[in-house]
């Protein structure tokens, strides 16, 4: 099936497009009152992610409102962990919660291996449909959290402020933290590569947690496993190159460290300058981002402004993706999305003459 609009496929790999392709991280999700209405139907959000044609139809939902270069398949991060084991549940106004989090070197021990072919055979099932239903018109994301962050959720029992568990795990039994996260670089290479066999064309590693670790700790504990992953990829596909995009929030100083895992595109949120970002990676990697998602909250003058401000702060030339610097939040207007990716097929093609 050919491949109508390769925008972001080219974009990531630094080759020449006409435009700035654009998608927005978590698209599909609680601003859009469809998805609410499927959610609602689906009764719970592991029923949307476990049933392949209503992950199929959320998927789809932000491709019929705005003119987006890529879809991201409908899941989430915790599927990983919910099959280890683990029993992943959603109190509402809570958040992710596990029934077994980790509480002992023992529970890392026994931490099985997924088949992930088995076990999450519905995220393969929901890719598959959704690409048949895509029908080349975009390319479809696969996605997985990087081990570090999947640990915090592991051994904080849900989200935290201050991750004080999965910190004095790190620092007070490494080498038990080691084999926790050696077991998730595992099972996520496996991960990632089921949903590129099943016809992800590009993947995503979100390591939302990774700028709450120290310089040193997030070379030991969250970069050196993003890297093992990345060189255990399948990188081609269908005859195409499959791009891996690294996204660790509030990692700006490790940029460098990011472009030579071998990853080739890294997202970077909001804290710096695409212009300052682009001068520290230079050739190696593409850039995504990096729009402040709090500007979706702003009126359509001020986000055709901010969009000129980041595209015009990557500069001329290839290798941007339009995104934010992290994902869309619940309070947002839609009509402020469809400003936004009008302003950016407006404004960026004077960047690529
Ligand atoms: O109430 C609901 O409907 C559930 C809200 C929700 C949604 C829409 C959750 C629970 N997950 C998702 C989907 C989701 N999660 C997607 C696919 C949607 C899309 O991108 O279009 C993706 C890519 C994720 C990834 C994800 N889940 C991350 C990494 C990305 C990021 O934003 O940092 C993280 C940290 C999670 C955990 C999680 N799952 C759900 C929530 C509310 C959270 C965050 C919890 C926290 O803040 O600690």
């Amino acid at each position: 099936m050919e491949l109508k609009n390769d925008t972001l496929l080219r974009a990531l790999l630094r080759q020449p497009v006409d435009r700035t392709p654009v998608w927005i991280m978590r698209q599909a999700g609680r601003y859009l009152p469809e998805y609410l209405k499927t959610r609602a139907e689906a009764g719970s959000f592991m029923d949307l992610c476990q049933t392949p044609e209503l992950a199929c139809e959320v998927t789809l939902q932000p491709l019929r409102r705005f003119d987006l270069d890529a879809a991201i398949i409908f899941s989430d991060i915790l599927t990983i962990p919910d099959v280890m084991g683990l029993k992943l549940y959603f109190v509402a106004g809570e958040g992710p919660k596990f029934e077994n989090p980790i509480r002992s070197a023992d529970d890392i021990r026994k931490l099985p291996s997924p088949d992930v072919n088995e076990s999450l055979g519905y995220v393969m099932d929901a890719i598959s449909l959704t690409r048949r239903e895509l029908d080349g018109k975009v390319p479809l994301i696969g996605f997985s959290g990087s081990p570090w962050t999947l640990a915090t959720y592991m051994v904080e029992g849900g989200s935290s402020r201050t991750f004080s568990r999965t910190k004095k795990l790190i620092y007070q039994e490494p080498e038990m933290a080691h084999e926790l996260l050696g077991k998730l670089a595992n099972t996520v290479t496996d991960y990632l590569n089921a949903q590129i066999e099943s016809g992800a064309q590009a993947v995503q590693i979100f390591d939302t947690w990774g700028g709450a670790l120290s310089a040193k700790a997030y070379q030991d504990f969250s970069l050196q496993y993003m890297a093992q992953i990345v060189s255990g990829l399948k990188r081609e596909n269908e005859g195409r190159r499959v791009p891996v995009i690294l996204f660790s929030k509030g990692c700006n100083t490790q940029l460098e460290a990011l472009a030579n895992t071998g990853c080739d595109a890294l997202g970077v949120d909001w804290t710096i300058s695409l212009n300052e970002a682009r001068a520290r990676v230079g050739e190696r990697v593409a850039l995504q981002g990096n729009l402040d998602p709090a500007i979706l909250l702003a009126d359509e003058k001020v986000i055709h402004r901010e969009v000129n401000e980041t595209l015009n702060s990557f500069g001329q030339g290839n290798g941007h993706v339009f995104n934010l610097g992290h994902g869309i939040t619940p309070d947002v207007d839609p009509d402020n999305l469809t400003a936004l990716i009008n302003a950016v097929w407006e404004l960026s093609p004077s960047f690529h003459s």
